[in-house]
């Protein structure tokens, strides 16, 4: 099976890595091509970040559309545009935080989100609400680093993440830590070593997540709310939206 991994901002760097982390877990027979939007901004820290990146991943997705591509992850801790990219394919399409969610839900009754910066902690929150595991999760905790530091300035961040993941198994009284950024993906064993709790990171997850839903025969419903859009016009710089249909 072929799986798109789109990471949403446009760091080739964290695209590569990104990349590289699916790999390392896909099974025999998975291929995995990543990708990003051709613009957008180069990391995603803010509610406007999102918005604007939502609109690189619809393209992404239609791009894989005329690939062939068998399933997506979206490899941003917002899950920038799941919804809208569901709208465009049979094939599963998984967010690396709801993948994360899931999988850190399956073993621990309890786990702590670690992120980059304070200020995103609400996007998680709010995704931990709209998926339904606001209970299970303790705290969303902050690393306090630039996302873009994970590529420019590794090795601090690393440890500022392992600080913060160490309050959390010392602090919040929860069997497993969710990493909160797609770029922490190449960090994972590292940062598991070094805490001693399991570590759920969203891009390998979401790869297996993947898997699973195509071994199953499983792709996004296109009964309801995530059926093809309408046929309409668009105007202006998103013309080429004009009468998406189910071959789109
Ligand atoms: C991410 N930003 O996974 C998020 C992390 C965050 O550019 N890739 C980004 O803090 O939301």
């Amino acid at each position: 099976m072929h799986i798109r991994v789109i990471n949403p901002n446009t760091t080739h760097a964290m695209t590569a890595a990104i990349g590289e982390a699916a790999r390392r877990i896909a099974a025999p027979g998975t291929r995995i091509t990543a990708s990003q939007p051709d613009s957008g901004p180069v990391s995603i820290e803010s509610h406007f970040d999102e918005a604007i990146s939502a609109v690189g991943v619809v393209d992404e997705v239609l791009q894989g559309e005329r690939d062939g591509v068998d399933a997506y992850v979206i490899a941003c801790f917002g899950d920038p545009g799941l919804l809208a990219a569901r709208e465009l394919t049979r094939a599963p399409v998984i967010g690396i935080a709801e993948a994360a969610f899931h999988m850190a839900a399956l073993i621990s009754t309890r786990f702590s989100v670690v992120t980059t910066l304070g200020r995103t902690g609400i996007i998680a929150e709010h995704l931990l609400e709209q998926y339904g595991f606001a209970h299970h999760c303790r705290r969303v905790r902050a690393a306090e680093i630039p996302v873009l530091d994970l590529e420019e300035n590794g090795a601090v961040a690393l440890g500022r993440i392992i600080d913060e993941c160490r309050r959390a198994r010392d602090e919040d009284g929860v069997g497993a830590i969710v990493l909160g950024c797609g770029g922490m993906a190449k960090l994972t064993e590292e940062i598991g070593d070094a805490v001693g709790l399991p570590v759920v990171e969203g891009v390998t997850a979401g790869v297996k997540l993947a898997e699973a839903l195509a071994g199953l025969g499983l792709g996004t419903s296109k009964h309801g709310d995530l059926a093809f859009p309408r046929p309409k016009a668009f105007t202006g710089r998103f013309e080429r939206y004009t009468n998406l249909t189910a071959s789109c």
